[in-house]
């Protein structure tokens, strides 16, 4: 366990906290690499260059650097966001045991790029056709993974912990940035920074007021990766329909991922029924280099339970 209790109490009251150095140096360097191959090349020459641009390709610029799984990178950055201690942090945080990795994707923001400073929003809009639930299991657990040093003038995210927030804004959640213009200069005034060192993570909930800040030290990036669990069965929640980009390098995690880590995945485990003879050729064949002897195994010992 790399989450103490006191965090996930926390992060339960205030909607977000900060899980300081919750990754290794030796965890961070391959998939900062990763995020070098992916995003290195994308360095502004001017980073005064946004400032010619109009307000709609200034905002759409901030999401210009965001991929989503799988990565073509190392497999470490691949299985980043399904790290063990990740995964049990959101088991504990969301009750159960049968958790769901429901978006990941890496975000590398540049100094100069553009305008990162956004208004203060939740961000349950595009996870939820609904909103977002107030029991354990029907929460989301949402993690930005600093890859590098997160300070203040490297863009931190700046949040208001929700009983805080909630004495302003009330406990309704307006769907787009800018409705909460109302009461934006009162968040400003107690907005907490998520500033940490590399290697820490924010965890947040999508019912929490956060917004993006700038980069503005000179020649600066900041590398990030999301990844957002969910408690398995809760349909009301997601972002990425993992087949959807079958073209892309399923295989860094495919190949490479745990047992486990495929079950956040929407996998069946071994000894699901879903795997039969057939299913299991079949995905074989699909990903021949990704070890199926846990489900292999897992299916022989139901057929001889069946035998007897
Ligand atoms: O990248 C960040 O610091 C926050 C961005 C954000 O909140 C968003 O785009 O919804
Ligand atoms: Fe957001």
């Amino acid at each position: 366990m790399r989450h103490t209790t006191e965090q996930l109490d926390i992060w339960r009251r205030d909607g977000g906290v900060i899980l300081d150095s919750f990754f290794t140096a030796d965890e961070l360097a391959p998939c900062v690499d990763g995020m070098e191959q992916m995003y290195g090349h994308l360095r502004p020459d001017d980073p005064a260059a946004h400032e010619n641009f109009d307000a709609k390709t200034r905002y759409a610029a901030q999401f210009a650097n965001t991929t989503d799984l799988p990565f073509h990178a190392t497999p470490e950055l691949n299985l980043i966001g399904l790290h063990p201690a990740l995964v049990a942090c959101a088991r504990a945080a969301l009750g159960t045991d049968d958790v769901r990795m429901y978006q990941c994707h890496t975000w590398a923001k540049f100094t100069g790029q553009t305008d990162f400073d956004q208004p203060f929003h939740c961000d349950y809009k595009n996870h939820t056709l609904t909103v977002p639930g107030e029991d354990e299991v029907d929460r989301t657990i949402n993690f930005m993974i600093y890859l590098t040093d997160v300070t203040n003038e490297h863009g931190a995210i700046h949040y208001v912990p929700v009983p805080e927030s909630d004495p302003i804004t009330g406990p309704m959640r307006p769907q787009f940035a800018g409705e909460a213009a109302g009461y934006e200069a009162q968040l400003r005034a107690i907005e907490r920074s998520g500033a940490a060192p590399a290697g820490s993570v924010f965890a947040y909930g999508i019912d929490v007021f956060h917004r993006g800040t700038n980069l503005t030290l000179p020649d600066a990036h900041r590398f990030t990766v999301t990844a957002s669990y969910k408690a398995a069965g809760n349909d009301q929640i997601g972002w990425s329909a993992w087949p959807r980009f079958f073209r892309e390098p399923w295989h860094l995690v495919m190949d490479n991922a745990s047992v486990e880590q495929r079950t956040c995945l929407g996998i069946p485990a071994p000894g699901d029924p879903f795997w039969t003879e057939l299913t299991l050729a079949r995905t074989r064949d699909r990903w021949p280099n990704s070890d199926w002897s846990a489900y292999d195994e897992a299916l022989a010992t139901s057929s001889s339970d069946h035998a007897c």
